[in-house]
């Protein structure tokens, strides 16, 4: 019957719950968020040298996203797609930091061949489909991916990240509609950072509360900390049960923040050096975590091993990209389309 808006749901997900980490969850999660915020550092520093060319876009602050959400996933079997902010989400899947640096400096060992640079970088062994340009893109092919998923019935969940900017896409919309439709099994991901290369939230969005934005086409939206890694993690857990369960997509909007500029080019006047400071110092994820890491006893020492641990990692990512070779000239044409259809 025509009109018939019994058709599809109005059934809504039970408020998440912060994450009940066991020591050794909490401590896997403070090293994994550690080992994003050490590697953009030094991926900024090597920008710096001239090293890395192009845009590189910093996911520094938000790290409690990537990790809370893809610690509940399995890399190979649940897809992952974001835009160009994109190092972070490689790290929480498990991608070799060698090989993303490598890639950010353009070298024949890096993930796509050294002819992707910091935006275009996929690893279809782990399910990661990039890496994306073009502000919106990855909502649209997230939701093709979650189509195959749903067609080829491999279990899998595909997790589509977007910023507040992109939210104000056309396209956005277009996928939502067909999500819901079609009960694809995806989790639409808004990392609301609160600004859009220079542009607040606030002065480009008519409704500024973003998990609302699934509203008009039924998908159910819930907000977020995304500076928390627990509570990220308990919204991974509810959205994923939703999922999994037939139930369709599902938004999750992660108030969030970003440190540095939009790219290493910005010199961020759209905001103030206080708000940046104010964020750091009273919301900072990793903070957050190691003060729960020393009330369990962990101790100052043992923290200290982590950091340095972890910058061995990242120095060694370095120098393997550093020492590695430039791709070979003959490569020049290799994976690029030169023939006309
Ligand atoms: C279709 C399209 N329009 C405009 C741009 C230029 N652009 C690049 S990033 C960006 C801002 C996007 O901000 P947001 O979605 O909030 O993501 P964030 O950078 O904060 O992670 C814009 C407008 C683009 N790359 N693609
Ligand atoms: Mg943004």
């Amino acid at each position: 019957m025509s009109g018939n808006s019994n058709l599809h749901n109005r059934e809504r997900p039970e408020a998440p719950k912060p994450y009940e980490a066991t020591p050794e969850e909490l401590l896997a999660f403070y090293k994994e968020m550690l080992l994003i915020r050490r590697f953009e550092e030094k991926a900024g520093q090597l920008y710096g040298l001239g090293l890395i060319g192009g845009f590189c876009h910093l996911y520094i602050g938000q790290e409690a996203v990537a990790i809370g959400l893809q610690s509940a996933l399995t890399p190979g079997k649940d897809s992952v797609i974001t835009g160009y902010r994109d190092h972070g989400h490689m790290l929480a899947y498990g991608i070799d930091p060698n090989i993303i640096m490598a890639e950010l400096t353009g070298r024949a060992a890096g993930i796509s061949r050294g002819k992707g640079g910091s935006m275009h970088m996929f690893s279809t062994e782990h399910k990661f489909y990039g890496g994306h340009g073009i502000v919106g893109a990855q909502v649209s092919l997230g939701a093709g991916l979650a189509f195959k998923h749903k067609y080829s019935k491999d279990g899998g969940v595909c997790l589509a990240y977007f910023g507040d900017g992109a939210a104000n896409q056309g396209q956005v919309y277009e996928s939502f509609n067909m999500a819901e439709l079609w009960k694809l099994p995806i989790i639409f991901v808004i990392e609301n950072n609160q600004y859009a290369m220079g542009t607040s939230v606030n002065r480009a969005s008519s409704e500024d509360q973003l998990y609302r934005r699934g509203e008009s086409f039924r998908i159910p939206g819930i907000q977020v900390d995304g500076m928390d890694v627990l509570a990220v993690r308990g919204a991974a857990e509810t959205a994923l049960e939703w999922v999994r369960a037939g139930k369709g997509p599902i938004l999750l909007e992660m108030k969030t923040y970003r440190y540095r500029g939009h790219s290493m080019s910005d010199p961020a006047k759209y905001r103030s050096r206080d708000e940046v400071q104010s964020m750091r110092e009273n919301s900072d994820p990793i903070e957050q975590t190691k003060k729960r890491l020393l009330e369990l006893g962990v101790s100052e020492d043992d923290i200290k091993t982590i950091d340095k641990d972890i910058r061995a990692v990242v120095n060694e990512a370095a120098d393997f990209a550093e020492n590695s070779p430039e791709p070979d000239v003959n490569e020049l044409y290799t994976d690029v389309l030169v023939e006309q259809y």
